[in-house]
């Protein structure tokens, strides 16, 4: 069931949205992109670098992630909180950094298509709305950051773009 993993609880400080990308790709390949915790630079195309803190990948891995100029942050530390291979399942939390990001938890989850060889990723989040932002600014930012990072894992997985 597609909804499974992206029923959140949210709290009325909180904000909370769903993404959902459609690929022509197997599910297989877009998956290996997904699960590298390591490697989130091979689709984000707004991550710079990472570096692992405690962990390769598994969960518990905790990765310090540096983004692109132009952003109104620098860094962000992330732990891997859930890693199934056989659901297609990836949740981490942001536990740090030097942005206004609190309580942010991402859901990802890859679901094969009905016929043809699609594959749907879904992704949704939970955020404490920062002090002085209203919930749809919040809402705004985070959104299109993760529209980013689907259609550039969209563009590596149907092989439009080259990995870096
Ligand atoms: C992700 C999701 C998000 C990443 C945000 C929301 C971030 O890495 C970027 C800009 C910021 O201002 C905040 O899946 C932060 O990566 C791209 C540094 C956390």
């Amino acid at each position: 069931m597609k909804t499974l993993y992206h029923t959140h609880n949210v709290l009325p400080h909180q904000c909370s949205s769903t993404l959902v990308q459609t690929i022509d790709a197997p599910l297989a390949r877009v998956w290996s992109f997904v699960r590298r915790f390591n490697e989130p630079q091979g689709y984000k195309q707004l991550i710079k670098s990472c570096i692992m803190h405690d962990g390769d990948g598994g969960v518990g891995s905790v990765r310090e992630v540096t983004v692109k100029s132009g952003l109104p942050a620098e860094r962000s530390i992330e732990r891997l909180d859930m890693l199934d291979d056989d659901m297609h399942v990836m949740v981490f939390s942001i536990i740090g950094g030097d942005h206004r990001l609190s309580n942010y938890q991402s859901t990802l989850t890859v679901h094969q298509e009905d016929g043809g060889g699609k594959t749907v990723v879904i992704e949704s989040y939970v955020v404490d709305i920062p002090d002085g932002n209203s919930k749809e600014e919040t809402c705004w930012f985070i959104n299109t950051i993760v529209r980013c990072n689907l259609k550039s894992l969209a563009e590596i997985a149907e092989g439009r773009v080259r990995r870096r």
